[in-house]
């Protein structure tokens, strides 16, 4: 920017105090960052926000007074809602801005820089001319922390900076330390004009754009979280881009401590696409919580150092019950600063949620206006009672499960990554692989999930999605696959890497094979496996537990029988669908993925040809016993 004092040029639409705010943080960059937003964006107010706790108190009041968010009965308890088509990530109109030259791959929505540019901020032109323009400064990752980025949002949403302040830790005071040092990410989001419920809606205008060379991310007329909170997914892209360059990670990934024997505690990591159990396993009782969605991975003096980007938690509330998610049932039923988005609101001023506990109510008011049983939509689909991809915003201080490590600035050290995805009908509930390559490329590189509720589209149909972090590569996939083999070499003590399945039917019946409640026991033994204290038995596709290890941990966790029926038919080895999904997979790295790393194939051929050779000596479905233990 030309002009050297770009404060001054907005200083009369400043107040004093939201000026010296502003200037306090000695980083010019920042400066022309806000000043041309403030002039394109024309917003009738201005409020810079520092850490204090009345900052955040106003935030909160914001929220309610201008209808975005309404008070429930019970203290800090808040509901919020989003026009009804505007309930999941747009993926179709999420898009990085590329310079000529830079290609993506088929796979990751990308248009031209400076057309994308003009059109986004044609967008943005005055578009908050009747609202509140809030600066907000935040962390991603522990204050004070090597491992950390700055970030500056910039939004006209009281709800969108209210979940920001529960999800993230404040970084005014860091941003005021690090001064010109900042590296900052940067994002500026408007919902646009409401209509009378306070909704986004010009949602024909909804776009997400990422610019990764000026680590800015743009986002309008959209309020649903996965779309407007700068710092969640839009973050985690340009965290991709600028890790690649810097030789780490950032993943979608769960961050817990696994207890095993004698008070010991097991760091995992764990990548599952959206709805697929990733947060679920995060509160499992018994083990302890830091984090359920996005990790950055560092490398430190050969070993590996996770920290947990947010400090909350924007969970999916669909089916909690009070059986299955003990510790998250108990904060949604205490008082605590907890936001609501898409439930019902039912006529006692308590909200309900499809698959709460107890009956479904006759009537309410929730994301599409008022609602009674039986309703349907404009296309005639029955509305149940409250969104699939409904959620819950909070702190994750509100849980009793927390981790005390959630905020050490040096992270933790995993001896586990786990991938998941939901998958029907091929892998077993849990296995490891042979080594780091192994699992990058046939655990996570080779990931497929069926679609879900939370991104807009159609549900149930089986996708490619390496690491289940597709959805948010700002690199192309195969460099992608290859920065996670890199970041296995120099390890001296690399984390042992985990496929598990929660999702698996009897080919026969088509039901489930597991209980929700079972994953307890997947990490039980994952725990044991990091570190030796087991054997296992070793198959074409890697070590599987042993029956009896099993019988053990479902006794001692759950006082529950395993029958060694059921783990037959969970462990046996189905060579079909592993050869048509490896072969499948294969395909897609072959013919549409550029620059996919030599070793992935090779890696893969292996398994292909151990699989084969089993299926010649033991036929299509292989029981566990006809395979060798090993230590
Ligand atoms: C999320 C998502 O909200 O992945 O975490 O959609
Ligand atoms: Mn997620």
């Amino acid at each position: 920017m030309a002009d050297s004092k770009p404060l001054d040029r907005i200083k009369s639409r400043l107040s004093p105090e939201a000026y010296q705010r502003l200037a306090a943080i000695q980083n010019p960059e920042l400066h022309a960052f806000v000043a041309k937003y403030v002039e394109i964006c024309n917003p009738a107010r201005i409020f810079v926000c520092t850490d204090s706790e009345e900052d955040k108190a106003f935030i909160r009041e914001e929220a309610i007074r201008s209808g975005e968010e309404r008070p429930l009965k019970m203290p800090g308890h808040t509901l919020h809602y989003e026009h009804y088509d505007d309930q999941g990530r747009d993926k179709e109109h999420t898009k990085f801005l590329l310079p000529p030259g830079v290609d993506l791959g088929p796979d990751i929505g990308a248009m031209d820089k400076e057309e994308g540019l003009a059109e986004i901020h044609g967008i943005l032109k005055d578009i908050m001319k009747d609202h509140t323009m809030y600066i907000l400064f935040f962390t991603l990752g522990p204050t004070n922390s090597e491992f950390s980025i700055p970030a500056v949002q910039i939004t006209d949403s009281p709800y969108v900076a209210h979940s920001e302040h529960l999800l993230y830790r404040s970084g005014y005071e860091d941003w005021r330390r690090l001064g010109e040092k900042a590296r900052f990410f940067r994002f500026v989001h408007s919902e646009g004009e409401l209509d009378e419920r306070k909704n986004s809606k010009n949602l024909h205008l909804r776009r997400m754009y990422i610019d990764n060379e000026n680590s800015t991310v743009y986002s309008t007329n959209t309020q649903y979280g996965g779309n407007t909170i700068g710092l969640k997914k839009l973050a985690m892209r340009l965290a991709i881009f600028r890790a690649e360059k810097e030789g780490w990670l950032t993943e979608h990934m769960l961050l817990m401590g696994v207890h095993g024997p004698a008070g010991r505690v097991t760091y995992f990591t764990g990548a599952f696409p959206s709805m697929c159990g990733k947060t679920s396993t995060a509160m499992i009782p018994g083990e302890t919580i830091l984090g359920d969605d996005i990790a950055y991975l560092f490398k430190k003096n050969g070993r590996v150092r996770a920290v947990n980007v947010e400090k909350g938690m924007f969970g999916i509330i669909e089916g909690i019950n009070s059986v299955d998610d003990v510790i998250v049932w108990k904060a949604l039923h205490s008082p605590g600063e907890i936001i609501f988005s898409n439930v019902l609101l039912c006529e006692d001023g308590t909200v309900y949620w499809n698959g709460k506990d107890g009956p479904v109510p006759e009537r309410g008011y929730n994301h599409s206006g008022e609602w009674w049983k039986g309703k349907k939509d404009a296309k005639g689909k029955e509305i149940p009672p409250s969104h699939k991809n409904a959620r819950f915003t909070l702190d994750l201080s509100l849980l009793e499960n927390v981790s005390p490590r959630l905020h050490d600035p040096e992270g933790v050290e995993p001896a586990g990554f786990i991938y998941g995805g939901r998958d029907s009908d091929t892998w077993m509930p849990v296995r490891q692989a042979f080594d780091w390559d192994h699992g990058i490329i046939t655990m996570g590189a080779f990931l497929e999930s069926e679609t879900t509720a939370a991104t807009l589209g159609k549900e149930g149909v089986r996708e490619f999605n390496p690491m289940s972090n597709l959805d948010f590569l700002s690199v192309p996939i195969g460099r992608y696959v290859g920065m996670n083999l890199d970041f296995g070499k120099g390890l001296t003590h690399p984390p042992a890497i985990f496929g598990v399945n929660y999702f698996l039917r009897d080919l026969e019946t088509g039901k489930w094979l597991n209980d929700k409640t079972d994953k307890a026991i997947w990490l039980k033994w994952m725990e044991l496996r990091a570190h030796g204290d087991v054997g296992a038995i070793q198959t074409p596709v890697g070590y599987i537990p042993k029956y009896e290890d099993l019988r053990r941990l479902f006794k001692e966790v759950h006082g529950k029988e395993y029958t060694k029926e059921d783990y037959v038919k969970q462990f046996s080895l189905r060579v079909p669908q592993f050869l048509a999904k490896t072969r499948r997979v294969m395909e897609i790295y072959r013919t549409t993925v550029a620059n996919t790393p030599p070793v992935l194939f090779q890696v893969a051929e292996a398994e292909i040809a151990r699989l084969e050779k089993a299926r010649a000596e033991h036929g299509d479905i292989i029981p566990p016993d006809k395979f060798p233990v090993v230590a």
